[in-house]
């Protein structure tokens, strides 16, 4: 069997030796053009002129849990797509929203600036029960960073696109659930798939409907936020503040509003990371799973585009 990889912004080499070493039946290489063809191919963010090389691709292996920009592309019409499923990555985001919620919650910018200037004063406890907490998005890390939440013991609810049932979570779903899940939400997580449906779901309209003093932490996509008005909601007091962690544009430019905000705050893309070693692990077991013909999960849904 022939695997190609193709990973824009890292250097393959490190991929392609451990996808070796995990599959030694296997004939891993980088892809080039017109490189042979391949039976899969194990990408982030190819070029369009990587797919249209590879026409007779069986499955293709994503890096990321996120497939938005792969499915952006023309690919071989046949080809499985399969995004990496949790791989350390679940973890990583539960620790980086709780962080986000605590800081927030505790107040703990503000003890900052006091430290700054030598001044020991507390802060009034606030209420867990005036912070409910709503995840947007019940999938391999919603899921996660839901459950984690809870064992804080804040209110967490959830939104995902069918009904879910999850532990310690009052879930809600599809259009009809929205305005009940966002009326009841203090702190909004958003940790959905960016598509057709879910582009622009954080703005004006939506945003307002969260509880006062609302705060935004996005960890997904940046196009799932309008800037613009994040910014409008912040300046008219609307909204208490946001931490943003994807954008529409990455590297955030440096010119971009965001960056400066005194309620924003920015850290680049890094929320969850991709794993290396564990995510060969994973691949090179779907890749052999699926060339024996058993089924394999992480299998994308073209058509719902996640
Ligand atoms: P999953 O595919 O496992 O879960 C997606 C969830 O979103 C599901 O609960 C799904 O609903 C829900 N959903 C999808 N469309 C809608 C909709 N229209 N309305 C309501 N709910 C919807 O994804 P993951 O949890 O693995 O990852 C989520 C996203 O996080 C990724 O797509 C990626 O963009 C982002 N990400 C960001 C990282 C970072 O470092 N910042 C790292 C990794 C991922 P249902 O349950 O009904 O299917
Ligand atoms: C992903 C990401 O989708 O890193 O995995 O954003």
């Amino acid at each position: 069997m022939r695997i190609t990889v193709c990973c824009s912004d890292t250097k393959a080499a490190p991929w392609v030796d451990g996808l070796q070493a995990a599959l030694p039946e296997a004939e891993v290489s980088e892809w080039q053009p017109g490189a042979p063809p391949a039976d899969y191919a194990m990408v982030w963010s190819p070029p369009q002129a990587f797919c249209d090389d590879q026409p007779q691709l069986k499955g293709i292996f994503n890096t990321g849990a996120g497939v938005d920009a792969l499915l952006k592309l023309r690919l071989p019409p046949d080809a499985v797509v399969v995004r990496l499923d949790d791989a350390g990555m679940s973890v990583q985001m539960a620790e980086f929203v709780c962080h986000a919620v605590i800081r927030h919650f505790r107040e703990l910018d503000a003890y900052a600036r006091d430290e700054a200037q030598s001044r020991w004063g507390f802060r009034k406890p606030r209420l867990r029960a005036d912070f409910p907490v709503g995840v947007m998005g019940l999938g391999v890390l919603g899921q996660r960073v839901a459950q984690a939440l809870a064992a804080f013991e804040f209110p967490v609810r959830g939104w995902s696109r069918r009904a879910r049932d999850v532990a310690g979570v009052q879930c809600f779903s599809g259009d009809a659930g929205f305005a009940d899940f966002l009326a009841g939400t203090r702190v909004l997580v958003c940790l959905l798939p960016l598509t057709d449906d879910t582009r622009g779901i954080m703005n004006r309209a939506t945003l307002s409907q969260l509880l006062p003093g609302g705060y935004v932490i996005n960890v997904a996509r940046g196009a799932h936020l309008v800037d613009e008005d994040l910014i409008a909601l912040l300046d008219e007091g609307r909204l208490a503040g946001a931490a943003l962690d994807v954008f529409r544009i990455e590297p955030l430019p440096t010119e971009h509003p965001f960056w400066a905000h005194p309620k924003i705050t920015v850290t680049p893309h890094t929320s969850a990371r991709t794993l290396r070693e564990e995510s060969i692990a994973q691949i090179a077991g779907k890749i052999r799973a699926f060339s024996r013909g058993e089924p394999i999960v992480g299998v994308v849904d073209r058509q719902r585009g996640y």
